[in-house]
């Protein structure tokens, strides 16, 4: 199955509720029913108004031909996810830290990151800096023996920080390509635990200068839009530079991807479309926009 094709089925549930609404509209798309089924869909308050106004702005100056709704609202789709500046810095070794409020998918999410990177042929790691459960190295580890790529861990309850350091500094040594740390759930609003985030990230930029070259959040997609104020505080106090938007196989609401990236500016780098180590896609705009709403009727 390709890249569409996949991203199609995890976004089952959205696209039938979308389908759903605009069918009981009788596919009568006004501003006004464009509104309520992407608010069903949690694409978040400002980008819903938006898609509206724009849309009743297109249809006043004949730029919506007849029946030519769907082509108008994936275009406008695709431009709202498109965010500036979303390139990703590259760095040999590449680290990325992986953080999340607790159950997200974080661990699940930094297995198939590995696993991917070794797909492509680069030498992967895998950091187990959730010292905090004993059952989380564990849980690493089996993915790392599944997916036969390296994990560096200590005792549970070991400084994460000490963790990090040590398994860069083998990352180095044995010129991995992509180092990725799994960290410890927490909440953003736990300042002790934050604290912690940023004495990781700093001891991750003194073992290898510019890392992390990603902080990547992971947001679990059936919390919807209220998942957005984790996106802004962990932005604020761990300087995230992309998203990873898990669980869209298990959600009508897919839509928040709209949110994430119209509201906070953030790019969403992958989308997690199921439990398997090539349930992870990567995000495309296009791709996205082509996937919840191409051939919905
Ligand atoms: N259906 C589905 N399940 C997922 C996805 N990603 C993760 N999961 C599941 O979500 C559950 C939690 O995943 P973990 O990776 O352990 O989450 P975590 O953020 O590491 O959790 P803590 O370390 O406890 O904070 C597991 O049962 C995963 O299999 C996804 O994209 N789709
Ligand atoms: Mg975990």
């Amino acid at each position: 199955m390709d890249l569409l094709q996949r991203l199609r089925r995890g976004l089952g549930a959205t696209r039938s509720l979308l389908g759903e609404r605009f069918s009981a509209t009788g596919w009568v798309i006004t501003p006004e029913t464009l509104e309520e089924a992407l608010l069903a869909a949690d694409v978040g308050i400002e980008a819903a108004e938006t898609v509206a106004r724009q849309f009743d702005d297109a249809r006043r100056r004949g730029k919506v031909a007849p029946g030519g709704e769907m082509a108008w609202l994936r275009s406008e789709v695709e431009a709202l996810l498109t965010v500036a500046g979303s390139g990703a810095r590259r760095g040999k070794p590449h680290v990325v830290l992986v953080v999340g409020v607790n159950g997200s998918g974080k661990t699940t999410t930094a297995a198939k990151l590995a696993g991917r990177a070794k797909a492509e042929g680069r030498v992967a790691m895998l950091v187990a800096a959730d010292t905090f459960r004993a059952a989380a190295v564990e849980q690493l580890q089996v993915w790392g023996a599944r997916l036969e790529v390296p994990v560096v861990a200590q005792r549970p309850g070991a400084d994460p920080g000490a963790v990090v350091f040590d398994a860069l500094q083998a990352a180095l040594a044995r010129g991995v390509d992509d180092v990725i740390i799994d960290t410890a759930g927490r909440l953003h609003t736990k300042h002790n635990l934050m604290a912690e985030l940023e004495k990781v990230r700093k001891v991750c930029a003194r073992a290898v200068p510019g890392a992390p070259h990603e902080v990547l959040l992971v947001l679990d997609a059936t919390s919807g839009t209220n998942g957005l104020a984790q996106v802004r505080e962990f932005g604020a106090r761990s300087g995230v530079t992309g998203v990873a938007l898990t669980k869209l196989d298990g959600t009508a609401k897919g839509g928040v991807v709209l949110a994430v990236a119209r509201e906070l500016g953030v790019p969403v780098r992958w989308v997690g479309i199921g439990e398997g180590s090539d349930d992870l896609l990567p995000f495309a705009p296009d791709v996205f926009a082509a996937a919840l709403l191409e051939a919905l009727a």
